[in-house]
């Protein structure tokens, strides 16, 4: 766990280990360019779908505090991850990571033919699948920037909201596993199941806790046997190893969260005024 002093760390800007192989393989240009930043967990969703869904993409590693004009161009907020859709004449852009999952998602149908949600032909289990990842935009994502940014006298509340984020997920998982058939996109939390639309919207948070939170906050994840089964598939889950750096590169990144300095970013300053994240 850190000593507890802010050592001045700031975010890396270009992707090491298994990631960095998977942006050497995507520097030809292609009909999707995504602007990406290595340390982001909303990027990662993206790039996780986009691999495993087999969507020919470029990328391009952009630095989101700086907000060069390319990035502005494709996301008006500054904000990563962002796409270009070069197909179009002239391109055209789109932002925010639910939407553009749910892009590829519609993409992958009519082209590879592979899914993150389960089938049509179950509204059922897509509406439960959903209700999961409202979960994790809605409560935990914001409970793990609230935990890591706190400062001391935030932390056993923040900690308590966070862990409670985690239970009602288990329960949530648990609960669609009694109703959706394995092999109808129940994830990877039924351990004969595939990568699903739940796992691809959290599995960069659930990661982050296992390095940026242990790191910062002795943050342990849940004992739950079924849950420390799922998060080891999701993170050696090709699609999501592929999209990873090395853990080193998240502690560092995140220092500037965890010491929660000025104008860290727009999501830090979010949850520094209560206010909804961008
Ligand atoms: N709601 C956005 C959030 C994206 C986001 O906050 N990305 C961060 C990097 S992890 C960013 O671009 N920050 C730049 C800034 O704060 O100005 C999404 O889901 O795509």
């Amino acid at each position: 766990m850190s000593s507890g002093k802010d050592s001045g760390k700031t975010y890396h800007l270009s992707c090491t280990g298994d990631a960095l192989e998977t942006v050497n393989k995507h520097t030809d240009e292609r009909d999707i360019t995504l602007f990406g930043s290595c340390f982001c967990p909303f990027v990662q969703r993206v790039w996780v779908a986009f691999e495993y869904l087999g969507i020919p993409y470029k990328v391009n590693e952009v630095d989101p505090y700086k907000k060069p004009k390319d990035l502005l161009d494709v996301s008006p907020k500054g904000l990563v991850p962002g796409l270009k859709l070069n197909y179009f004449n002239p391109p055209r852009p789109l932002n925010e990571s639910t939407v553009i999952l749910e892009y590829l998602e519609d993409l992958a149908a009519n082209t590879t033919g592979r899914t993150l949600l389960p089938s049509h032909t179950d509204p059922y289990a897509r509406a439960l699948v959903r209700l999961q990842a409202d979960h994790v935009s809605r409560t935990l994502v914001p409970a793990f920037y609230r935990f890591l940014q706190g400062d001391e006298t935030k932390q056993a509340e923040a900690r308590t909201e966070l862990d409670a984020a985690l239970q009602q997920l288990i329960h949530l998982l648990n609960d669609a596993e009694q109703k959706i058939d394995a092999g109808m996109g129940s994830g990877l939390w039924s351990d004969s199941g595939e990568l699903n639309w739940l796992d691809v919207m959290v599995a960069p948070w659930i990661f982050r806790a296992s390095n940026v939170l242990l790191h910062y906050r002795a943050f342990e994840l849940p004992e739950d046997p079924k849950f420390r089964a799922w998060t080891q598939r999701l993170f050696a889950h090709p699609a999501f190893k592929a999209t990873t750096s090395t853990e080193d590169l998240y502690v560092d990144s995140y220092e500037r969260y965890a010491y929660n300095r000025p104008n860290t970013s727009q999501v830090a300053n979010a949850i520094n005024t209560g206010r909804g994240l961008p």
